[in-house]
């Protein structure tokens, strides 16, 4: 029997939808494996789930005032929904909050301890006097004590990436109120991660389809010393601990999570009705795809309780995508420099961006999504080589050969050109089951280059008058081209594909048939449905909508609402009398009339750009409910607003006569 396969990708956390970043490095590898793994007729599943737990959860929750869950619910169905619309083919998408994943859990926990492997033990945590709760991961935010970064948190370091523990952070503060957390002894539960030290070596040194980034990460942390894991937490929001004396605590999310493979492929299986399906599977070969950022947890973590547990056997390979840059800058959530998979959908298909990110660079290595280089490729590759290739070949079996496929004797330069299909097909399945899906994608496009090649030096257009034989020869071998191609680039670009082959009149999905099936030729006389381009160009007139399309805006920040906006109260005032301030380096002091606000003071470090006399009589925008301050003993009640430029400073005037104290909006 066929070894069963599953797939999975990383679950992600249920409190934001995905962008371009999760995408190139979690959700698009595993699904292009999943579809040619389908195709290649082997037993595999591919699963996902979200990942419903753990302080990212209930912190956001805390914020919003709502409960952990509601937050859960409104994100699953969003998350599922974009990852769908992009091709993503999971066979299931569960969610942790099931009661399977909370029973399968608790078993995993009670077995763990039943084995030996985890232990109690008294443990210094972060409590928040004022909040009156424990500070578990996200909880608490303060300095990276490796890296120095100031904004770390309590699970991690963005900066320099390490896994950090609360009680790791300088100057540690509660990250609901701010205040400074204090510590407090309580009970926890670890795990014996130190003794699968060797097991865990052995494991990643004889494992041949796990990437060298992988191993490579995590054969250094083992040389460097693993340290017992803590993976329970005083907070409510998770998977009870099942044991006496562990209430009010739950089991940490990153022991919870990986056990949502296994119960998101249980609740499948018994979405299917077949409660004991989900084992073959996980008796069979494990791939996990991830990001780079959750090696440690993939690699040392989850192959450790998979050991412990006797019941499983740790994971054939761990896939960690690299990052992905935005026009060479760090993605960033919070500062609004991304692009959502939602956002990228309202206003193109999902197959050039699948075909870009798998293009762009191997899996291993980072990679940048940039405008131009996007729109380069699309129109050169997609549009001119592929959209053109099969476009020219379907319109002229429709307009030479009344849309059926040509009869003719064919040359050997045609006989050549067919041997190509079966030498690709070879090629990018080797390239596909290595996980090189770049090399796998540029193999197929070089039979479209040597397609469009061919197409343009055979010329039938020409030869149809000249030589009708030799323009059926190249128009039948290019509809043999153009029917491989469908096939082949279905795991990259699943919905193309299936176009391809519907325009070629054939009467069953691409995605049913067998790998090999682009090998099986059209018979001449097979009737092909209507042409339509697949991709069409991007004209120059267009690429700047495309750029404000796709492109965020540049850093300006987390986005204020317009109530918080509403709070500036900015007005127009008359500088009605200015001098310098004595003593001081860059002030003037000026008296501005705001009208039925009255005359106010301020003191601006604007004397290096405008002499008092410069600003005397003129109408100036300052905001009126800022903080009074004193400085060289004036009174400064309003503030001066002014446009830095590189070099210049310059006051805000309005264009227009209007009169002192009219407001600003
Ligand atoms: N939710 C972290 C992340 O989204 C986490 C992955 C869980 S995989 C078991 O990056
Ligand atoms: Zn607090």
């Amino acid at each position: 029997m066929m070894e069963p396969i599953i797939v999975t990708s990383a679950l992600p956390y249920s409190n934001d939808r995905p962008h371009l970043g999760h995408l190139r490095s979690t959700y698009l590898p595993p699904d292009v494996y999943a579809r040619y793994l389908r195709r290649a007729g082997r037993d595999v599943i591919f699963i996902c789930a979200t990942d419903e737990h753990g302080t990212p959860i209930a912190l956001r929750a805390e914020r919003e005032k709502v409960t952990p869950k509601a937050i859960a619910d409104r994100y699953h169905p969003l998350i599922k929904d974009d990852l769908i619309r992009m091709g993503c083919s999971f066979d299931f998408f569960s969610r942790t909050t099931e009661k399977i994943h909370y029973e399968t859990t608790q078993h995993f926990f009670k077995k763990l301890l039943k084995e030996g492997c985890i232990y109690e033990q008294e443990l210094e945590q972060l409590r928040c006097p004022k909040c009156n709760k424990y500070l578990p991961d996200r909880y608490v935010e303060g300095t990276c004590p490796y890296c120095g970064y100031e904004s770390a948190r309590g699970d991690s370091c963005d900066s320099c990436g390490r896994y950090l523990r609360p009680i790791d952070l300088k100057e540690p503060k509660c990250a609901i109120c701010g205040t400074e957390p204090e510590t407090s002894a309580t009970k926890h539960w670890f795990f014996k991660l130190t003794a699968f030290q060797g097991q865990l070596k052995e494991w990643l040194e004889k494992n041949e389809k796990t990437p060298a980034n992988v191993k490579n990460y995590a054969l250094g942390w083992i040389s460097e010393g693993l340290k017992d894991w803590c993976i329970t937490r005083d907070m409510q929001w998770g998977v009870p601990v099942p044991v006496k004396g562990a209430e009010g605590k739950a089991i940490y999310v990153w022991f919870d999570a990986p056990i949502g493979y296994i119960s998101a492929t249980k609740d499948y299986f018994l979405s299917k009705g077949e409660p004991e399906g989900w084992k073959r599977y996980w008796q069979g070969k494990i791939l996990h795809f991830i990001g780079k950022d959750i090696i440690y947890h993939h690699a040392i973590f989850w192959p450790a309780l998979l050991m412990g547990t006797d019941e499983y056997h740790a994971p054939d390979a761990v896939i960690a995508g690299e990052y992905l840059t935005l026009e060479n800058k760090k993605m960033s959530k919070s500062r609004g420099w991304f692009i959502g998979i939602d956002d990228y959908l309202k206003n193109f298909e999902p197959d050039p961006m699948r075909y870009y990110l798998t293009s762009v660079a191997p899996l291993e290595r980072d990679a940048d999504f940039s405008v131009d280089e996007f729109i380069k490729r699309y129109n050169d590759e997609l549009a001119d080589v592929l959209g053109n290739f099969i476009h020219r070949t379907l319109t002229f079996i429709e307009r030479f050969f009344s849309s059926a496929v040509p009869d003719a004797k064919l040359s050997e330069e045609d006989r050549d050109m067919l041997a190509m299909i079966s030498k690709t097909q070879k090629e990018a399945a080797l390239a596909l089951e290595s996980f090189k899906f770049r090399d796998a994608l540029m193999t197929v496009m070089a039979l479209a280059h040597e397609g469009n090649k061919y197409l343009n030096n055979s010329a039938p257009w020409a030869a149809i008058k000249t030589d009708p034989n030799k323009a059926a020869a190249t128009l039948y071998t290019s509809a043999q081209l153009v029917k491989a191609l469908g096939s082949l680039l279905s795991p990259f670009l699943p919905f193309t594909a299936e176009k391809v082959w519907q325009m070629l009149g054939i009467d069953h999905s691409v995605h049913k048939a067998p790998w090999v099936t682009c090998e099986e030729p059209l018979k001449a006389g097979h009737k092909i449905g209507k042409p339509s381009p697949l991709f069409k160009k991007i004209q120059q007139a267009d690429v700047s909508k495309v750029k404000s399309d796709l492109i965020p805006f540049q850093d300006v920040g987390p986005r204020i609402r317009m109530d918080d906006f509403k709070k500036l109260k900015i007005a127009i005032g008359e500088v009605v009398k200015a001098e310098w301030v004595k003593g001081s380096r860059g002030l003037l002091h000026l008296e501005v009339d705001l009208g039925e606000f009255g005359v106010r003071s301020c003191v601006a470090g604007i004397a290096k750009y405008y002499s008092p006399e410069e600003l005397l009589q003129k109408k100036i925008a300052v905001l009126t409910n800022i903080e009074p301050t004193t400085l060289f003993g004036l009174k400064s009640e309003v503030m001066l607003l002014a446009a830095e430029g590189e070099e210049k400073v310059s006051v805000l005037v309005p264009d227009r006569g209007v009169p002192p104290g009219s407001g600003v909006r």
